[in-house]
C-alpha cells in the first residue's frame, strides 16, 4: 500500500520537478549564482526561519503529548540555524539588521501563521513536512551537481546532513501515523496544504532569483 506521504509526493511530481530544476539551484551548484542573488535568499530565508519559530510554537500547543519533546527540539534547531545564518552573513558582509520580507516571503510566513492558528494540527504538520522535504530535495540536488567547493557550502551541508535527512524521514513517518484512520475530508485538506506549501517553495526560489522586492 502507498503511504500517505508517498501519495502526497506522487501527486505533486510536476511541482517538485519544476522546483528541482529551478535556476537558483542550478546556479548555486555550478557556481554561477551572482553574490547578490544568493545574499537576497540569505536575508529572506533568515526572516523565514525566524518566523518559523512561532509557527512551530503554535503547533506545539496543539501537538499530541507524545510529540511535544520533538517540537521543543525543532524550535531549538531553528534557533541554532539562525546562528548559522548570522555567522555566514558576517563572513560575507551581509547585513541582517532592519531587513523586511519581500512579498513572497511575507505571504508564505503569513500562510504559516494562519495555518498554525486556524487549521488542524495535522494540516500544520503537513505544511511542515512539505517545507522541510522541499529543502532536503532542493539542497540534495545542489550537492549532486556541485562543481567545486561553494562559498555557500555551510548552507548546502546544513540541509543535506544525515541528521537533517533523518529528521525529514521522521516527519514523513509521523505524518503517515497522523493520517492513519482520518476521514477522507481531513486527508483532502492535508493534501491541499501540501500542494500550497510546495507552490510557495517554488515561489521562494523564484523570489530570490529575481530579487523580487516591492514594486512600490
Ligand atoms: C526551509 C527554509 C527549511 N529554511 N526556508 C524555506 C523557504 N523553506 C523551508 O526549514 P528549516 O527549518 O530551515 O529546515
Amino acid at each position: 500500500m502507498v503511504t500517505f506521504h508517498q501519495k502526497l509526493l506522487d501527486q505533486s511530481k510536476e511541482i517538485w520537478n519544476t522546483i528541482l530544476n529551478h535556476r537558483f539551484l542550478r546556479m548555486t551548484a555550478d557556481g554561477s549564482i551572482p553574490d547578490n542573488t544568493f545574499k537576497t535568499w540569505m536575508r529572506q530565508d533568515y526572516i523565514f526561519v525566524r518566523e518559523a519559530i512561532p509557527f512551530i510554537a503554535i503547533l506545539l500547543a496543539k501537538a499530541p503529548l507524545h510529540l511535544r519533546s520533538n517540537f521543543i527540539d525543532i524550535i531549538t534547531g531553528l534557533n541554532t540555524e539562525l546562528g548559522m545564518f548570522r555567522k555566514n552573513a558576517e563572513a560575507h558582509g551581509v547585513n541582517l539588521e532592519n531587513i523586511t520580507p519581500f512579498p513572497t516571503c511575507h505571504a508564505y510566513s503569513q500562510f504559516l501563521m494562519n495555518t498554525a492558528y486556524q487549521r488542524s494540527f495535522e494540516e500544520g504538520f503537513t505544511v511542515l513536512y512539505a517545507a522541510e522535504k522541499v529543502y532536503l530535495d532542493s539542497w540534495m540536488e545542489v550537492k549532486k551537481n556541485l562543481k567545486a567547493q561553494s562559498p555557500w557550502q555551510e548552507f548546502i551541508d546544513n540541509w543535506t546532513s544525515d541528521g537533517f535527512q533523518q529528521y525529514v524521514d521522521w516527519l514523513a513517518s509521523t505524518l503517515d501515523d497522523l493520517a492513519q484512520g482520518k476521514p477522507a475530508q481531513a486527508l483532502e485538506k492535508m493534501e491541499e496544504m501540501f500542494i500550497i506549501t510546495a507552490r510557495y517553495e517554488y515561489l521562494f526560489w523564484e523570489m530570490a532569483a529575481k530579487e523580487e522586492g516591492w514594486p512600490v
